[in-house]
C-alpha cells in the first residue's frame, strides 16, 4: 500500500512538473524552445540595463513575476531577472529575446514595447507557483497594427470597463484600440464647444431588445445613455499608453450621425420638424450631415480640433460607412455644391467631404482613416482604408498604394454569434465560429509588393445586441486569442489543431478560474448533425481538462445532474427508431456550453 501511495505521489510530481514545463503562449512566438529545468521567479532580483531612464512601469510589471506566491519557494535574491534595452542587438521593432536558465531570466529588446511584450510572455509562461520553464524565445510581430475596436454608442461601457478591455488587449500583444465614439444611437465624447452633443445626443428614450431579424422591432422604453468627459478620455489614453496601446478615436461622418443631428438639427439637409429618432439600431431612411453647408464643415472641424487635442494618435477615424445619400438628392445646398465643385453625383459629394477632412487633418499632422466606403467616388491621397465589407476594398486600396487595415466581416466581426444554434444569445444573426477567425490570413489575395501597404488587422465589437460589459467579454472570449495570433504570429507557425487542443484549453481554464464570462466551446467530437445507422461511437473531448460532458436521449436539455458521457460514447438505435442526443459541456466553475443536438436514426431497410 505504502509503495502504491509513493508511486502515486511520484506520478503526481512528474505530472505537475511536466505541466509546468510546457510553454503555453498566445500569440505563438516566432521561435520558442524548451530547455531543461525551471527558473523560480518569486523572490528573484530584478535589474534593468540600457534604459535612458529608470523604466518604472516595466519594473512594476516585472515585479508581478517576482511576487511571492502562496506556495512554492522564494529564495530571495538567489536568481535574477534582467531587462536589457539594446538597440544594437538587431531585434525587430516590438520584438524581444528571452533566455531563461535555472539561475537567470534575460529579456532583451530594441525598444520598450519589446520589453513589455517579453514580460507578457514571461507572465504567461509562469505557472501558479511562479516557475518559468527554461527556454529560448525569439519573437516579433507579423504586423505593426494589431487592433481591437469597441462600439460604445449602441451600448455604453464605463471607463473602468474600457481599462479592463485594454488590459486584456495588452496581455495578448494587441497595440491599437479603435474607440467608436459616435453613432446614430449615441454621442459619447464631451465636446466643450457643442455641449448639446452630450446633453442631448448621449441619451435616448428607447433601446431595441430583439435581435437583428426582429420585425417589427420591439423596444425597452427607458432613458439610456452616458458619455466620457474629456478628463476621462485623457485618463483612458494615458492608461493605454502605459500598456503600449494607441487609441484611435472614431467620429462618424457623414452617416451614422443621428445623435449629433438630434442635438444640432441644422447640421442636416432639412432643418425642421423632422423626427431625429434615436433608438433601435438601424438608421431608417436616415438623415446624415449636410455637406452642402459650410456650417457643417465648421462644426466637423471644430469637433475634430478638440478630438485631436485629446488623442495623440496619428490616425483619426472618420467613419464614412453606410451613408445614405438620399437626402442630398433633394437638398438645394448639396446640389449647389455638386454643381459648384463639378462633381458627378452624391457619391462624389461624400468623397468631396472626405477629401476636405483629409486635408484638414493633414494640416494638423494627422492622417485620415475610414471604412472602405471612403474609396467610393475617389480616394483622398493620404487616407488609410479599413476594409470591412470583405477584403476586396482593402485589396483594391493596396493596389492604389494606400495603406490598409483588414477587418473583414466574415472573419473578424465579433458581434456575430458563435454558431448557428438557436441557443446562442440574441445577436447579429450571422455565425462566426472560432475556427473561421483563426484560419484568416490578412495577406490573403495580396501580392508581396501589395503587402507592403498592409499595416495590419483588427477585430470589431459592435454592440447593438451586446448590452452589458459581461456580454462584451462573452463575444470576445475566446475569439481574442485567435485575433492575437492572426496579428502577431507568422502564418507558418499557426496551427488550428495545436492552438485549439493544446494552448487554448490552458487559457480557457484560466478564464474559468477567474470567473470571467466567456463562450464555452461545445464538447469536441460532437456536432449539430443528423446521422443514420444502428451503432454509433463518438470520441468526446471536453473543451479543457476538468470539464465534464452530460447528455440526454429524450430531447430534454441536459444538466450536470444528467448522465455523464464517457470519453468514448456508444449508442445503439434499433431499426425503425430514432434518438435525439443532446450534450453539454460544464466547466469546473459551472459554466455551460451551448447544447449540441445530434439526430440519430436507423431507418427500416
Ligand atoms: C456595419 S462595420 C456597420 C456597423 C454595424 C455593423 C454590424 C461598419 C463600418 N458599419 O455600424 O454595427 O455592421 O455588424
Amino acid at each position: 500500500m505504502k509503495k502504491l501511495l509513493l508511486a502515486i505521489a511520484v506520478l503526481h510530481t512528474v505530472c505537475v512538473a511536466a505541466s509546468s514545463r510546457q510553454l503555453h503562449i498566445i500569440p505563438q512566438p516566432v521561435r520558442a524552445e524548451l530547455r531543461e529545468g525551471v527558473f523560480a521567479a518569486p523572490g528573484c532580483r530584478i535589474t534593468a540595463k540600457g534604459f535612458p531612464s529608470q523604466p518604472g512601469d516595466l519594473l512594476r510589471l516585472a515585479s508581478e513575476l517576482a511576487a511571492p506566491r502562496e506556495k512554492g519557494s522564494s529564495r530571495r535574491g538567489a536568481s535574477t531577472l534582467l531587462l536589457r534595452l539594446d538597440t544594437t542587438a538587431g531585434i525587430p521593432r516590438e520584438g524581444y529575446r528571452i533566455r531563461v536558465t535555472p539561475h537567470s531570466a534575460q529579456l532583451t529588446a530594441g525598444d520598450e514595447s519589446g520589453i513589455f511584450y517579453g514580460l507578457q510572455t514571461l507572465l504567461q509562461a509562469a505557472d501558479a507557483n511562479g516557475n518559468i520553464p527554461c527556454c529560448e524565445i525569439d519573437d516579433h510581430p507579423r504586423y505593426g497594427y494589431r487592433g481591437l475596436h469597441l462600439d460604445v454608442c449602441r451600448h455604453f461601457f464605463p471607463v473602468e470597463f474600457v481599462k479592463r478591455y485594454l488590459d486584456r488587449m495588452a496581455s495578448l500583444k494587441l497595440n491599437t484600440f479603435h474607440w467608436h465614439l459616435t453613432d446614430d444611437q449615441g454621442w459619447r465624447i464631451e465636446i466643450k464647444r457643442y455641449p448639446r452633443l452630450t446633453e442631448v445626443g448621449a441619451w435616448r428614450d428607447k433601446t431595441q431588445i430583439g435581435g437583428y431579424d426582429e420585425k417589427p422591432a420591439t423596444f425597452e422604453f427607458e432613458k439610456y445613455g452616458g458619455f466620457y468627459t474629456q478628463d476621462q478620455i485623457r485618463e483612458v489614453v494615458a492608461y493605454a499608453e502605459k500598456l503600449h496601446i494607441t487609441v484611435i478615436p472614431e467620429i462618424e461622418m457623414p452617416g451614422h450621425a443621428l445623435a449629433a443631428l438630434t442635438a444640432y438639427p441644422e447640421l442636416g439637409c432639412v432643418n425642421g420638424p423632422e423626427s431625429y429618432e434615436i433608438g433601435g439600431w438601424i438608421s431608417g431612411p436616415s438623415n446624415v450631415f449636410c455637406p452642402g453647408k459650410e456650417h457643417t464643415f465648421e462644426f466637423l472641424e471644430n469637433v475634430l480640433d478638440e478630438v485631436i487635442a485629446l488623442f495623440p494618435s496619428k490616425l483619426i477615424h472618420i467613419g464614412g460607412d453606410e451613408c445614405q445619400r438620399t437626402r442630398w438628392e433633394a437638398c438645394p445646398d448639396c446640389q449647389a455644391r455638386i454643381a459648384a465643385e463639378g462633381l458627378q453625383d452624391e457619391t462624389q459629394l461624400q468623397s468631396y467631404l472626405t477629401h476636405r477632412i483629409d486635408r484638414f487633418l493633414a494640416a494638423r499632422g494627422r492622417q485620415l482613416i475610414g471604412w472602405d466606403e471612403i474609396m467610393d467616388g475617389g480616394l483622398s491621397p493620404e487616407a488609410v482604408v479599413m476594409s470591412w465589407r470583405g477584403t476586396a476594398g482593402g485589396i483594391a486600396a493596396a493596389r492604389q498604394k494606400h495603406h490598409v487595415i483588414m477587418t473583414p466581416g466574415q472573419y473578424l466581426y465579433f458581434d456575430k454569434k458563435g454558431s448557428d444554434s438557436p441557443e446562442e444569445p440574441v445577436s447579429l444573426n450571422l455565425a462566426l465560429p472560432l475556427e473561421q477567425t483563426y484560419g484568416y490570413d490578412p495577406a490573403e489575395g495580396l501580392s508581396e509588393e501589395e503587402q507592403q501597404y498592409l499595416l495590419g488587422v483588427q477585430a470589431n465589437v459592435w454592440t447593438e445586441f451586446v448590452p452589458t460589459g459581461r456580454r462584451v467579454e462573452y463575444q470576445l472570449l475566446p475569439r481574442i486569442y485567435a485575433l492575437a495570433e492572426i496579428a502577431w504570429t507568422p502564418e507558418a507557425r499557426k496551427s488550428w489543431q495545436e492552438f485549439s487542443e493544446e494552448r487554448l484549453p490552458a487559457f480557457l481554464a484560466r478564464l474559468d478560474a477567474e470567473g470571467t464570462p466567456y463562450r464555452v466551446p461545445a464538447p469536441r467530437g460532437m456536432r449539430e448533425e443528423s446521422l443514420e445507422g444502428g451503432r454509433f461511437t463518438f470520441t468526446i473531448r471536453p473543451p479543457f481538462p476538468g470539464c465534464r460532458v452530460f447528455y440526454t436521449l429524450n430531447g430534454a436539455t441536459p444538466y450536470d445532474f444528467d448522465r455523464e458521457m464517457p470519453d468514448e460514447f456508444r449508442l445503439v438505435v434499433p431499426e425503425g427508431e430514432q434518438r435525439v442526443l443532446k450534450c453539454v459541456a460544464v466547466t469546473p466553475s459551472g459554466r455551460r456550453s451551448i447544447v449540441v443536438t445530434t439526430r440519430l436514426s436507423n431507418p427500416r431497410k
